[in-house]
């Protein structure tokens, strides 16, 4: 079966300036009437290249149970790092639609990697603005070079580049949210899996929509993983939920947005929160984004941390195999 992608119906929809009907959302969804339109509260930014360390642990631990999101500068990857990482993605996309099939996820497969258009069906039948590419990068026997495409050329050295500044990036951000919770610095990486923590790097594409006003491009979610390190492109379009409204975050050049996932949600027994998130679509520009989600391997359990529970704070949450939680977190089936 033909599918059709996003980014072959935004042709179309350019010359005819409407979209089909399946992207049309619900006033409920609709961006132009669910955008918050009052003064914006921001979402933290936070300076790691600080050298007051205590003062970055308690802003990170701070956003975290505030927002569960926040952008981080002077994260230590140098910015033509995150170009080239960004060129080699764009120039992919940019790719005749056959090229870029011979990297589409084949049907029915275990694994979510691979170029392709639609996860997971919506409760309403409605379908979001983007195509998306997704492969795992760390550690080396989780990767399969199959799903990395081979044009341009330089998108293996990019992306093996980027990630390997991310990794320290991810080492860094897992102490300081140990250390706000007052636990040692290894204690949520380890209960994450350690070294065998996973990457999954997905590229999306929004292509440029007739009516942002009534698409969305991702629809609102908490992110599965224990954490997950964005780059986006200069195109804003990340919207967040807090106090009952949905926000703007503002597009910082050269940061990273972290985004707290259900696993660190759950290891600190709800202290801090896994964030809610959508994307809005920009008419003229295609937006681009680089989420790598940082997942604990398939069979380690998840739960509360011993150390956060006792009487008084009992359990939250269950504790289940990782993938288990990603079966029916994918399957929207109660946990
Ligand atoms: O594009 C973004 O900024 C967010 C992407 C996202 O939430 C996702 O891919 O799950």
């Amino acid at each position: 079966m033909e599918v059709e992608r996003v980014q072959a119906i935004a042709s179309i929809s350019k010359i005819i300036d409407t979209i089909p009907p399946e992207f049309i959302r619900s006033e409920r969804e609709q961006p132009a009437v669910t955008t918050y339109s009052g003064p914006v509260p921001e979402v933290p930014v936070i300076d790691l290249g600080n050298p007051d360390e205590e003062s970055v642990v308690r802003a990170i631990a701070e956003a975290s149970q505030e927002w569960g999101i926040f952008q981080v500068v002077n994260h230590g990857i140098p910015s033509e790092v995150i170009q080239r990482l960004q060129t080699a993605g764009r120039e992919f996309f940019e790719l005749p639609q056959e090229e870029k099939e011979a990297y589409a996820r084949p049907p029915d497969a275990e694994s979510l990697e691979g170029y392709g258009t639609k996860l997971q069906k919506e409760v309403e039948g409605k379908k979001a603005w983007v195509d998306f590419l997704f492969h795992n990068v760390w550690p080396a026997n989780r990767i399969n070079y199959r799903f990395w495409p081979k044009n341009p050329p330089s998108y293996r050295e990019a992306n093996e580049e980027y990630v390997k500044y991310l990794i320290r990036v991810v080492d860094k951000l897992t102490r300081y949210l140990s250390l706000g919770l007052g636990l040692e610095g290894n204690v949520i990486k380890d209960a994450v899996g350690g070294d065998e923590l996973e990457y999954l790097l997905k590229i999306n594409y929004y292509p440029p929509c007739p009516r942002p006003d009534l698409a969305l491009g991702v629809v609102a979610h908490t992110d599965l993983s224990a954490l997950t390190l964005l780059v986006p492109n200069d195109v804003p379009g990340l919207q967040v939920f807090k106090d009952d409204h949905w926000f703007d975050a503002k597009y910082v050049p050269n940061a990273l947005i972290i985004h707290i996932g259900d696993q660190i949600q759950i290891l600190s027994n709800g202290k801090y929160k896994s964030v809610l998130h959508r994307t809005t679509v920009n008419k003229n520009k295609a937006r681009m984004s680089w989420p790598v989600f940082c997942s604990p391997p398939a069979e380690l359990v998840v739960g509360p941390l011993p150390q956060l529970v006792n009487e008084e704070n009992p359990p939250k949450y269950k504790s289940k195999k990782y993938k288990d939680y990603e079966y029916c977190k994918l399957n929207k089936l109660p946990q």
